[in-house]
């Protein structure tokens, strides 16, 4: 189901209530293998209207678009991804230190995320520079 660089496609697991609509569930180390902290949604964005631009220093976080369609755009400063949501039984992880855009492809659709952490401003790294600047100071680290 994945073939990204920078996040990870998962299947979020569905039942149909026959002739009542569908539910859709995820759990905690069965589906996602961090804890989840904090759940927020995003909705009654215009379509067309871009979300987000900034990285993460350490959230983990998993984005479903339960309704709608929703075009989430990834990069770390070398590689760039493109991921259209648009299925309420697929989900994307996407990790920390990777820069995310998300643009609304349909009026009414909505963004669910469930976060390994309570809401932290100091988390946010929403600069460009600043982010490619930190990327390449946490890859020196790692090379020593
Ligand atoms: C992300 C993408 C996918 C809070 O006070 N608490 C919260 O839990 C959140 C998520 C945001 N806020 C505040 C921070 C800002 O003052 O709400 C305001 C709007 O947040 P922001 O402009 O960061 O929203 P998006 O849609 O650009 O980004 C959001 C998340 O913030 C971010 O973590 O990864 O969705």
């Amino acid at each position: 189901m994945n073939e990204l660089k920078l996040a990870k496609l998962i299947k979020i697991r569905n039942i149909e209530t026959f002739g009542k609509g569908s539910l859709s569930f995820f759990e905690v180390g069965n589906d996602i293998c961090f804890d989840v902290k904090r759940i927020y949604y995003i909705y009654q964005v215009p379509e067309g209207v871009t979300r987000g631009g900034h990285a993460h220093r350490n959230l983990e976080q998993l984005l479903i678009c339960p309704h709608g369609s929703i075009e989430i755009l990834l990069n770390n400063g070398e590689v760039f991804e493109s991921v259209l949501l648009d299925n309420p039984s697929v989900g994307l992880i996407v990790r920390n230190m990777v820069w995310r855009d998300m643009v609304w492809r349909e009026c009414d659709s909505v963004l669910m995320v469930a976060a390994s952490n309570e809401f932290d401003e100091k988390d946010y790294v929403r600069d460009y520079k600043s982010f490619v600047k930190e990327l390449d100071e946490r890859n020196l680290q790692e090379m020593k």
